[in-house]
């Protein structure tokens, strides 16, 4: 057992770095776990089959595989019998005529009905002052990945080297949403959508990359008429600055973010967003996660560009992304902010840490450990003005900041930007460990049980009590800041198997958002989390990085067989959409205005001085 168990916990120490590594996956994947002692096998969450279902002690249910798919919406619905017809012939009607879409409006009452309620905890009064929206970024969607000059980025310099990707997918042509935004925004304002977090790919709005270089025309045309389509279809757009889209050119010349030049051709290229694009934006997000950036990039290199620098690598990373980040706001500030009247952040990720035993203290500490490292190492600089101390005694790679690095670094956030998908557990270090290791991650407890039910990607879990806890635990160690979670949502078990019009029949999804919303709600009643935004991740089916097009976390279907990559709407979208979407408030306004995070109201208040003072001259 013992044996086993240390197989199937995969965790791997790697270069002072602890992650689950991808070569570890691969032995996740085939070993599900086996439970010895603790009971039945868990079943997971699967997108088809049906039949019997199970309870995991949270009430919420899941089906097991193996029986029949028909009963399956009606089991796990609990549906009448005209209400399920109902919902078959909405999705025969979706497939039949390859009708794109249909507004919620015109879905048929019965159907809407037959849909699970929201979380109670998400009362009415609640869902109409949060503004529910949902995301995707450039490269995952765009395709045309060499149209009209755009340039090469290091994605799609990764995704064009063998091996690299399963089954050898690339981006080259993605959801081709660069010649569909027309048809996308179309369906989103269908389904009632009115917040819209995308990315811009540096290279199409700046081919040759770095400082003095031309701004694209082609590119500036694109974004503005995307922009320009949503504003007119009420859709408030959140945009990401870089989702991961490197020029190629600036890793070649100087390695990318391990080169503190990087922040000088940042900033040249921000001030050229903000410059050409920020009359349609009011919310922008400088980076997208620098924990899969910097460690899967530059550390364990994973990810493009590949680069294998070990936890020296990681940290000198982060060190130049916060100091590009810091000096992009104190532009967009002294520029752009009063008269465009946006705000900004930076989007931090990270996985709640359950502790392997819940008696254990010293797996209690590891923990918590395990969440500084991922949030703090990125949000204590923002919040707190430097790396959280348990990194700086210990992490011997850690760069330090200047006394004027920390003063522009801190405060640079008008709000917290946070990804939301999962938590693993976490064990005390192995005896005999180094020093810098503080934790050890794993995807089973003793017992070989996982923290929640499986998705269709190793690392993410159904573990919709954990999104209550990280948010309370950011909430509480930032002095409650205003938060927004900009990215949340699932790829089901066995999902990429399917065909489209099956897959539309995506209940364990719907699930999977309830108990995660459940979560949210209640930390925001009970644990007085001020949060203003909540992204579902993501509308379409799209490249998932390294997994290609295999695992779909999608609310929108794309049919990769048809040419022309047709879109249909699975049942989630359509239960976020009648509940959610159709909710919320067309600006995002943070919940408590008296406690809405310091520096951003600090800010807000001080603009608002110098509008009267303007006013007064
Ligand atoms: C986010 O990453 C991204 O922002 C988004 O683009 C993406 O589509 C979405 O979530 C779903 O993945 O062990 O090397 O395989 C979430 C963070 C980073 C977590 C990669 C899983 C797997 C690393 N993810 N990580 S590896």
């Amino acid at each position: 057992m013992n044996r086993r168990h240390r197989q199937s916990t995969g965790k791997t120490f790697y270069k002072g770095i602890n992650v689950v590594t991808s070569r570890a996956r691969e032995r996740l994947v085939v070993q599900a776990p086996v439970s010895s002692s603790s009971g039945p096998p868990r079943p997971r969450l699967s997108s088809s089959g049906g039949g019997k279902g199970s309870s995991d002690g949270t009430g919420r249910r899941h089906h097991i595989r193996g029986l029949p798919r028909g009963a399956c919406a009606l089991w796990v619905l609990g549906l009448t019998g005209t209400a399920s017809l109902a919902i078959g012939l909405l999705l025969l009607m979706i497939g039949a005529d390859h009708r794109l879409l249909m507004a919620t409006d015109e879905v048929d009452a019965r159907v809407l009905s037959a849909l699970p309620d929201p979380p109670s905890a998400c009362t009415s009064d609640l869902r109409q002052r949060i503004a529910w929206g949902v995301g995707t970024s450039a490269y995952q969607i765009e395709g045309a990945w060499n149209a009209d000059g755009k340039s090469a980025s290091i994605w799609d310099t990764w995704a064009h080297s063998p091996g690299k990707i399963q089954n050898g997918d690339t981006g080259d042509v993605a959801t081709d949403h660069y010649h569909k935004f027309e048809e996308d925004i179309k369906t989103m304002a269908a389904l009632g959508i009115k917040h819209y977090r995308m990315s811009i790919s540096w290279t199409r709005l700046m081919p040759d990359g770095g400082r003095g270089t031309h701004v694209s025309r082609a590119g500036v045309k694109f974004y503005t008429a995307l922009l320009a389509e949503l504003q007119a279809a009420g859709i408030t757009p959140v945009v990401t600055l870089y989702h991961w889209d490197l020029p190629q050119s600036l890793q070649d010349l100087y390695g990318g973010f391990m080169d503190p030049q990087f922040v000088d051709d940042y900033v040249y290229y921000v001030d050229a967003a903000f410059r050409e694009l920020g009359h349609l934006v009011r919310h922008w997000i400088t980076f997208n996660e620098p924990m899969s950036i910097c460690q899967l990039g530059y550390g364990i290199g994973v990810f493009a560009p590949g680069v294998e620098a070990g936890s020296t690598g990681q940290y000198k990373c982060g060190h130049h992304l916060l100091l590009a980040h810091a000096r992009a706001v104190q532009l967009y500030r002294g520029k752009y902010q009063k008269e465009q009247g946006g705000r900004i952040s930076l989007t931090i990720s990270g996985h709640w840490g359950r502790p392997a035993s819940e008696n254990s203290e010293a797996d209690a500490k590891a923990a918590e450990a395990y969440v500084e490292f991922q949030v703090g190492w990125l949000a204590d600089p923002l919040f707190l003005g430097d790396y959280p101390k348990a990194m700086r005694d210990t992490q011997k790679g850690l760069p330090k900041f200047t006394a004027e690095q920390k003063a522009l670094v801190m405060g640079s956030v008008d709000f917290l930007s946070l990804n939301f998908y999962t938590a693993h557990f976490v064990k005390a270090p192995p005896p005999g460990a180094p020093k810098t290791q503080l934790y050890e991650e794993a995807l089973h407890d003793a017992q070989g049980n996982p923290p929640g039910n499986s998705s269709d990607v190793f690392w993410l879990f159904d573990t919709p009590w954990a999104m209550r806890k990280m948010l309370a635990w950011v909430s509480k160690r930032y002095g409650r800041p205003e938060v927004w979670v900009t990215e949340n949502g699932v790829p089901l078990r066995d999902e990429a198997g399917l065909a489209v019009l099956d897959a539309l029949k995506d209940t364990a999804r719907i699930e999977f958002y309830r108990g995660y919303l459940d979560g949210l709600c209640r930390a925001v009643r009970d644990d007085g989390v001020n949060l203003s935004a909540y992204f579902a991740w993501s509308l379409l089916d799209n490249f998932e990085w390294t997994e290609g097009y295999r695992a779909r976390f999608g609310l929108v279907a794309v049919d990769r067989r048809a040419r022309g990559l047709t879109r249909f709407p699975k049942l989630s979208a359509y239960w976020l959409s009648h509940h959610f979407f159709k909710h919320a408030p067309a600006e995002i306004a943070c919940l408590e205005i008296k406690s809405c995070g310091g520096q951003a109201h600090q800010h807000r208040r001080h603009l608002a001085g110098l509008a009267a003072a303007d006013d007064e001259r």
